[in-house]
């Protein structure tokens, strides 16, 4: 198994779980953070042996933001001629599902990185915010689009507008998080939300995701198309016809991903 610099990968029982490893800097996101994560997410995406990737913090910070110390010297030309950050596309691509699972501060990029994710979990000592303002700059890794789509606008505005944090309770009753667990439970709970995933059928996991990302994307109309396009689709798989057929067995499904 590769070995990263700043993150700590484990994989078992199909469940890749990424865990952000610069505790000293709160997990600030650098370019090696940047390589590390997508690399390790398109690796654990071209693996068949795994079905659903982790990705979480540690100690006091899932990640307190895009690192600072690096981006203090970074120039408009460099920035503009590199497309800087732009490679954190690449986890959006992943196909697999991703949990995020927030553990302590989500700040900035950190937060964006969290809402990367297809769902989002939160200890109860999380904390969520676009603080670029502060630092007279604004989101830079979708904090200003995903956040709005997330929360909408009044409490988008509210936090990049004025860089105070959420605690996950807030978050939560916001629409940003899916669950709130006590903060030792987070990682059990994550685990567990992965292995339940990690038993359906890959290819409708996917479809699922493909779909619900395609209501940010398309029209109400576009959006049903596809929604039912691919559920159609869905009939032309060994999965379907196994999923129905346990239900009408009364007996566990066995998916193939095929
Ligand atoms: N970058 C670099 N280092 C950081 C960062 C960061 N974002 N956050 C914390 N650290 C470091 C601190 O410098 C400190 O290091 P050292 O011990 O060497 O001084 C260490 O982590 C511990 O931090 P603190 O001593 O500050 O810990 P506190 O408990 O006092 O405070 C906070 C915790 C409140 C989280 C505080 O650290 C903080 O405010 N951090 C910065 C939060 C922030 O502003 N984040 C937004 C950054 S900008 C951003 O994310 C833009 C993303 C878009 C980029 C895309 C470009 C296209």
């Amino acid at each position: 198994q590769t070995e990263f610099e700043t993150i700590l990968v484990e994989v078992s029982d199909g469940i890749a779980t990424l865990t952000l490893n610069r505790p000293k800097a709160l997990n600030a996101l650098n370019l090696q953070v940047l390589e590390d994560v997508t690399a390790a997410a398109e690796a654990a995406d071209a693996d068949d042996d795994i079905r659903v990737i982790v990705l979480t913090g540690q100690d006091r910070a899932f990640a307190a933001g895009a690192d600072i110390k690096e981006m203090s010297t970074l120039d408009f030309s460099v920035a503009y001629r590199r497309n800087w950050f732009a490679g954190w596309n690449r986890l959006t691509a992943v196909s697999k599902p991703i949990i995020t699972a927030v553990n302590g501060f989500a700040l900035g990029g950190g937060c964006e990185l969290a809402m990367m994710g297809d769902i989002l979990i939160a200890s109860e000592k999380a904390k969520f915010g676009q603080p670029e303002i502060n630092l007279g700059v604004l989101p830079g890794m979708g904090g200003s689009q995903r956040l709005t789509r997330a929360v909408g606008k009044a409490k988008a505005m509210d936090l990049c507008l004025t860089g105070r944090m959420m605690d996950a309770e807030e978050a939560e009753r916001a629409g940003l998080v899916a669950r709130v667990v006590p903060h030792d439970e987070l990682a059990a709970t994550a685990r567990e939300i992965a292995e339940t995933i990690a038993a359906k059928s890959l290819i409708a996991a996917g479809m699922v995701k493909e779909a619900v990302n395609a209501a940010f994307e398309t029209t109400l109309e576009q959006g049903l198309r596809y929604e039912r396009r691919l559920f159609h689709s869905s009939l032309a798989t060994a999965d379907q016809s196994e999923g129905m057929a346990a239900f009408i067995e009364k007996r566990d499904p066995h998916f193939t991903d095929s």
